[in-house]
């Protein structure tokens, strides 16, 4: 079938409307006719110079949509169904049986590679010129995308669909952190660094979760008044001195239990080691850096450090369960999101790395 898709040619090209053909969903395969696709910083990396992402590509990872039509094999999805597309995995091995799907061993080469396992391209353009469409399983920068059985998720039909995709993956990463992983609950202290979408989505889940000190740290006022509004307690610039002696101190002087960096920025990941109690846990969901340097005395005393990767979330019933806290009013995500036309794909782009919007969704 006839698509329309934001492809990106090039590492630093802009993203091209193109029509393209899209093959009839494979065996295990899932035709989604998108409504919103969010986009995230992941799919920056389709922007780092070299052969990373293979090009041209189609990203967007975030997308949700109305089911059009299954491949062989496909179980549990029916044409019409509302669907959001989160991130693939094998579903075979020890990882993805025992609920982490995250931390699949093929989860590098099932999402960031764009392309199949099997090599075959699914997309091509009018002059038979293949283009990539596997990126996370779903490519959903465009009006149609195919995903697999494994990545798209069935969701109740009375929610806001368009804006259902950021549920896939950066609201996912930032409340099953808080949720999930770290465990959060009632009465803890937790620090998070970054207010962007994977931050706000930590605050709100540690309000859900009933901590009583939640502390956001960011460098644009705009989402630090955002965090105040969706559950934060204090507010720190992160340009101002000293924050670890700043967040010990609203903890009476010994730290919190969590801390919760979505920067990847080493120095911020050294002060959010650095504000936590002994025994604290500071989670990192972070990307793009390839080195931290850790404080081995402030490890010797207790504290933890983990790398958390999709919320240790199973998206088949975490995003569910992110819905319905939405429609108690607990969860707002909607608070974080601004849309745009797809073909606005370039100034959405430009709006988010300025910080001027947290989480764009493209409609298509
Ligand atoms: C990604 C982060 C980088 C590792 C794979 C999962 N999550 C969201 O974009």
């Amino acid at each position: 079938m006839q698509i329309n898709a934001a492809v990106l040619r090039a590492a630093d090209a802009p993203y091209t409307i193109e029509s393209l053909d899209l093959a009839d969903p494979g065996p295990g395969e899932v035709l989604v006719k998108i409504a919103g696709a969010g986009m995230c910083h992941t799919d920056m990396l389709g922007r780092v110079p070299g052969d990373l992402v293979a090009k041209p590509v189609v990203l967007g990872h975030e997308g949700s949509g109305v089911v059009e039509a299954v491949g062989a094999g496909v179980t549990g999805l029916t044409p019409g169904d509302h669907v959001v597309m989160s991130f693939d995995s094998c579903g075979t091995c020890d990882t993805c049986r025992t609920a982490r799907p995250g931390a699949c061993p093929q989860m590098m080469a099932l999402n960031m590679l764009a392309v199949p396992l099997d090599g075959v391209p699914r997309a091509t353009t009018g002059d038979g010129e293949a283009v990539h469409t596997r990126w996370f399983g779903q490519s959903s920068f465009a009006s149609h995308a195919l995903g697999t059985v494994r990545n798209v998720v069935p969701v109740t039909a009375d929610a806001p669909l368009e804006q259902l995709g950021p549920l896939g993956c950066g609201v996912q990463t930032g409340a099953g952190s808080v949720l999930i992983s770290l465990g959060v609950r009632a009465g803890d202290s937790i620090a998070v660094f970054g207010a962007g979408a994977v931050g706000l989505a930590a605050v709100m889940a540690a309000r859900v979760a009933g901590a009583t000190t939640i502390v956001a740290v960011d460098l644009h006022e705009s989402r630090l008044d955002l965090a105040r509004e969706l559950g934060a307690t204090h507010l720190l610039n992160g340009a101002d001195d000293d924050i670890a002696g700043q967040i010990r101190a609203i903890c009476g002087g010994e730290g919190v239990r969590y801390s919760f960096d979505t920067t990847a920025v080493p120095e911020v990941v050294s002060t959010a080691v650095a504000s936590l109690c002994t025994t604290g846990v500071c989670g990192l969901v972070g990307v793009g850096a390839a080195e931290y340097r850790l404080d081995a005395n402030l490890l010797l005393m207790g504290r933890t450090v983990k790398g958390i990767i999709e919320g240790d979330a199973v998206p088949h019933t975490f995003i569910p369960t992110m819905i319905e806290l939405w429609r108690q009013g607990r969860f707002p995500f909607d608070r974080l999101i601004t849309t745009y036309p797809l073909d606005q794909i370039n100034q959405a782009e430009a709006d988010t790395t300025s910080g001027k919007v947290v989480k764009p969704v493209l409609i298509p």
